[in-house]
């Protein structure tokens, strides 16, 4: 029997039971004969994780079902469920993040979520609620696809950078037109505890084992690096992950549910939809801390909590 030669990275499993049909050619697939909620059998949540892997965000229409209780379910057959550890759960769940945008505001830089933490999510299950007519769409970056394609001498570079992760970045120079408003609560809110932590600029994927480059927006330094050199290079690096090649573009209808692969992506929202109402509730799943190509370990920067212990 001939194999099948594909000629694009994100192909389907064809063992899996799921009826999965990729999106873009290097990630992301929509799930289309599932209907999600916490009392998924074993082998289909199964299926499920290994098409996360696989196509590193997955998508899954209409689930009109799902209410906070069952996405909250849903989501802790998926590993541990946490909370965000500075912005308050989203009012009536137990551990949901709130995505509820009035004034236009959203996610709209690149990044993974949470990295300023050492053990930052695995995944995140994001559901909508409301979603504008048109705009508000979102798009996924794939990170390994983005580290395979760098040139050997620019790998043999990146693979030795570590990188200063924070909640306390500049807000404000990264939405230049966010209100004061919008800039204060960021300031109370989000980095009402200021995180810092030491990552290394590629690691091993801990299921896959695939390198993939870990950075985002919540990036502020590199380590060794001054100022000029860090922005140049994260500027190239962000440039080859945000490529369209290694990105995928989903348009959301109330009921949608995206689960991506947080150590293997960035993503980011597109704020297009001016004052239109567009509400989503994100699940988050804990992950690990992640380990370079030197077998290096993240780090905690800040709080200085053993220092503090050891006084
Ligand atoms: O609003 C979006 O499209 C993405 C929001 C986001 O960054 C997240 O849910 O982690
Ligand atoms: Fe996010």
């Amino acid at each position: 029997m001939t194999a099948l030669i594909h000629h694009f990275d994100n192909v389907t499993d064809e063992e899996s039971p799921l009826d999965i049909v990729p999106v873009a050619g290097r990630i992301g697939a929509e799930i289309r004969d599932v209907r999600l909620g916490g009392d998924l059998d074993d082998a289909t949540i199964a299926a499920i994780r290994a098409a996360l892997l696989r196509h590193k965000v997955i998508f899954f229409r209409h689930q009109n079902q799902l209410d906070d209780e069952s996405h909250e379910a849903f989501a802790a057959r998926l590993g541990e469920p946490i909370a965000h550890p500075t912005v308050p759960v989203a009012e009536g769940s137990r551990f949901l993040l709130e995505l509820n945008s009035k004034e236009g505001e959203a996610a709209s830089a690149w990044h993974t979520d949470i990295t300023f933490l050492p053990a930052y999510p695995s995944a995140s299950v994001l559901r909508a609620i409301v979603i504008p007519p048109a705009g508000g769409d979102t798009l996924w970056a794939n990170c390994a696809t983005a580290y395979a394609d760098l040139a050997p001498p620019l790998k043999a570079l990146v693979e030795r950078l570590r990188a200063i992760h924070t909640n306390a970045y500049d807000y404000a120079a990264s939405k230049p037109d966010a209100s004061n408003e919008q800039i204060r609560r960021h300031r109370e809110i989000f980095a009402s505890t200021v995180y810092e932590t030491e990552h290394p600029v590629v690691h091993i994927h801990p299921e896959t084992q695939e390198r993939v480059l870990l950075l985002g927006n919540f990036v502020k330094s590199f380590v060794g690096l001054g100022r000029d050199d860090f922005a140049r290079i994260f500027g190239l690096l962000q440039d080859q992950i945000t490529r369209p090649e290694n990105t995928v573009r989903w348009r959301w209808s109330p009921g949608d549910v995206a689960i991506w692969d947080n150590r293997a992506t960035q993503h980011r929202a597109i704020a297009d939809f001016g004052k239109q109402r567009r509400w989503l509730r994100r699940a988050t799943i804990a992950g690990s801390v992640p380990v370079g190509v030197d077998g290096g370990h993240s780090r905690v920067v800040k709080p200085e909590l053993e220092l503090l212990a050891a006084e």
